[in-house]
């Protein structure tokens, strides 16, 4: 990965608040796409922690259609605080700060750069402990897309056009094998017969979708459990985050991701398979969380396919991670050669588990 200096980091930043003092920063690690900053500057006179982030240009190759999603939601969801009289309004969702010359961002040569305010007293946290962190957490995703659901204006850019296309996901990961660019094929060709023996059971969600069983929505689209902040004190969720993907997509997707990030206690990285477990009553504290926003919008169908969009998006996630293998790694950032290979294997157990644990039609 490319060192980003301070001085770099220092100049970015002054493109935005040029009359801030720029006091330091820290790089946050956890995002597989984006890079991530914290920034501490004196501004008037007032510490503020900011977070400065690159957005990937090779990934998000219409970023600039992407930064106007943002702002658009941001804003939106500012207009609805302010409306409730939220007293947490400071927090409660994410503020975009313009560039001072009034654009989204300063294009860079790693990346689209952008700046935002960090959200005092909050945490990402990568794994849910108890089913209160579990209700909270699928709540504020149920309430998110609620609140966006009257979001006006044109239908939302599909920043990354088909993204949770399961059927597609598992044609590229069938290609991958094929051409088999790096070699890797002969040594992962029981976890390849395995995502595609249970391509049916990944299907499912996109075939009722297909049969007009249930709209189109606009959705968060990785809606994982350290996608949303939760207060150090009091563990309630303050604020869901991550909003680069948001755009039409199934309310079921992000209802998936939310059972692949929290359902098992392991990560998702986790390399001892037989330690990965969906737990019961996590799974019902993430749907009564989620229903009790959102569901005086959800249809009977897309009630009764809960359970599978778990699994579908675990197997999708899991289909892309062995599939990035086998192209070399290209996509996903990975601390190890074997990292999406390890990601793959515990993302397929963990969707195994979902079938044989919970309430899968
Ligand atoms: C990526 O970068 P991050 O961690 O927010 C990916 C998601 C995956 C997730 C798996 C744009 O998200 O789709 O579910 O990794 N985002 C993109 O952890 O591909
Ligand atoms: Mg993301």
């Amino acid at each position: 990965m490319i060192q980003l200096s301070d001085s770099r980091l220092r100049e970015r930043f002054a493109a935005f608040l040029p009359d801030a003092e720029f006091l330091g920063s820290v790089e946050c690690r956890g995002g597989h796409i984006n890079r991530t900053f914290f920034v501490d500057a004196a501004v008037g006179g007032a510490m503020r922690r900011f977070v400065l982030q690159c957005v990937n240009k090779n990934v998000f190759r219409n970023y600039k259609s992407l930064m106007e999603n943002v702002f658009r939601i941001s804003e939106h969801l500012g207009r609805k605080s302010s409306e409730s009289r939220n007293p947490d309004s400071e927090r409660d969702h994410i503020h975009f700060i313009r560039a001072a010359d009034g654009g989204y961002g300063v294009d860079g040569e790693f990346g689209f750069w952008r700046l935002y305010r960090f959200i005092d007293r909050a945490e990402g946290r990568l794994r849910a402990t108890s089913p209160e962190e579990a209700r909270q957490a699928s709540a504020a995703f149920g309430r998110f897309q609620w609140q966006i659901s009257d979001l006006p204006g044109p239908r939302l850019a599909e920043t990354i056009p088909a993204f949770h296309d399961t059927r597609r996901r598992f044609e590229n990961l069938e290609k991958s094998a094929a051409a088999d660019t790096v070699g890797r094929l002969s040594g992962v060709r029981g976890d390849l017969d395995a995502y595609l023996a249970l391509r049916p059971e990944a299907l499912k969600l996109q075939e009722a979708f297909e049969r007009g069983l249930f709209p189109e929505r606009i959705a968060h689209n990785d809606a994982k459990y350290s996608n949303v902040l939760m207060d150090t004190e009091t563990g309630r969720a303050v604020s869901v985050i991550d909003l680069d993907t948001c755009m039409p997509g199934l309310s079921l997707h992000d209802f998936g991701d939310l059972m692949r990030s929290m359902t098992s206690d392991r990560p998702e990285d986790e390399p001892d398979v037989a330690t990965i477990c969906a737990r019961r009553d996590m799974y019902d504290a993430i749907v009564e969380g989620f229903l009790s926003e959102a569901g005086n919008f959800l249809t009977p169908a897309e009630r009764s396919l809960l359970p599978n969009a778990g699994v579908a998006i675990t197997l999708e996630t899991g289909s892309r991670f062995l599939a990035d293998y086998l192209d070399g790694d290209r996509y996903f950032h990975v601390d190890f050669p074997e990292h999406n290979l390890v990601r793959a294997r515990s993302q397929l157990a963990l969707a195994r588990s979902m079938l044989d644990k919970l309430p899968v039609a």
